[in-house]
Parts: structure tokens; sequence; C-alpha cells
């Protein structure tokens, strides 16, 4: 059983596809066991990115999103880390396979509509950086 951090961005909120997004992760036998609605602050999206503050694309990306609400999820199952990567597809919209996500929705490479942690070492900063314990909610079924 493994956890992962996924977030419908900004551009996937004003898309109105907070329930396509989190009913793929459903289809797929994942469960959401944390979910909330945030707007992230441009200091809290650089912490959130950190990993990425020497990339050229980091101020732009912090700004997109700290431009307006997220719903940030914690999803639960078997592989869930590459499993909710495979129903993303690919960073870049242009290079996504037929069926994911981010190929049905995205813009481009920055708009790409979602997250999801990308190791065991990134989910477990991930779903701290948002959720306590109280925020998660363990479920049997
Ligand atoms: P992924 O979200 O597929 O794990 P990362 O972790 O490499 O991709 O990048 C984090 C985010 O940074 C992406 N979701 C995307 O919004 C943005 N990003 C990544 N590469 C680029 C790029 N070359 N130009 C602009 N934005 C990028």
């Amino acid at each position: 059983m493994e956890r992962t951090l996924s977030i419908v961005k900004p551009d996937g909120v004003s898309k109105n596809l907070i329930g396509e997004v989190i009913g793929r992760f459903e289809k797929i036998g994942l469960r959401v066991v944390g979910l909330k609605m945030i707007k992230l602050s441009k200091a809290g999206a650089e912490g959130f990115y950190a990993v990425h503050k020497e990339r050229p694309f980091f101020p732009s990306l912090t700004e997109f999103m700290s431009s307006g609400p997220c719903v940030v999820m914690v999803l639960e199952g078997e592989n869930a880390i590459s499993r909710v990567r495979e129903t993303m597809g690919a960073t870049d919209p242009a290079k996504a396979a037929e069926g994911t996500i981010r190929k049905a929705f995205a813009s481009n490479i920055e708009k790409n509509i979602v997250h999801g942690s990308d190791s065991p070492e990134s989910a477990s900063f991930e779903i701290k950086y948002f959720f306590n314990s109280l925020g998660i909610c363990e479920r049997d079924s």
C-alpha cells in the first residue's frame, strides 16, 4: 500500500475538471484519504516546488500555481505513485499518451492540469506539506 499527493492545478480548477481528475483516480481503484481546496501564496508555491528553484521556469511556475485555487489530495493504493503518474501522462501534453489526463486537457508544459508525486521521498514531503494527521482519514474500503 502506498500514498501519493496529487494536485488539481489552477488551470484544472478553472476548467471545472476537479471531478474529472478525481474520477479518473477513483476509476483505477485508488482511494482518496485526504482532500482540500487551497489558494497557495507565492511563497507557499515556492516552498512546494523548492526542488526546482534553480530551473528557468521556477518564477513562472510558482506564479501560475499561486494564481488561483488548487485542490490537493492524498491518494492511497497499490503502486499509487506510478499509477497516478501513468494516469496523468507526460509533463509536456504534446508527448502525453492517448487516454491520459494531460493529453485530453492540458494546454502546455506549464499549465498541465495535474500534479503527482514522482517518488516515495517526494510523496512523503508533499503530503506533509499540505496535510497533518488530522487531515488524513484511514479507510478500510
Ligand atoms: P511533473 O509534474 O510531470 O512531475 P516536473 O516535476 O518535472 O513535472 O515539473 C514540475 C512542474 O513544472 C510541471 N508540472 C510543469 O508545470 C512545470 N514544468 C516542468 N518543466 C517545464 C518546462 N520545461 N517549462 C515550463 N514549465 C515546466
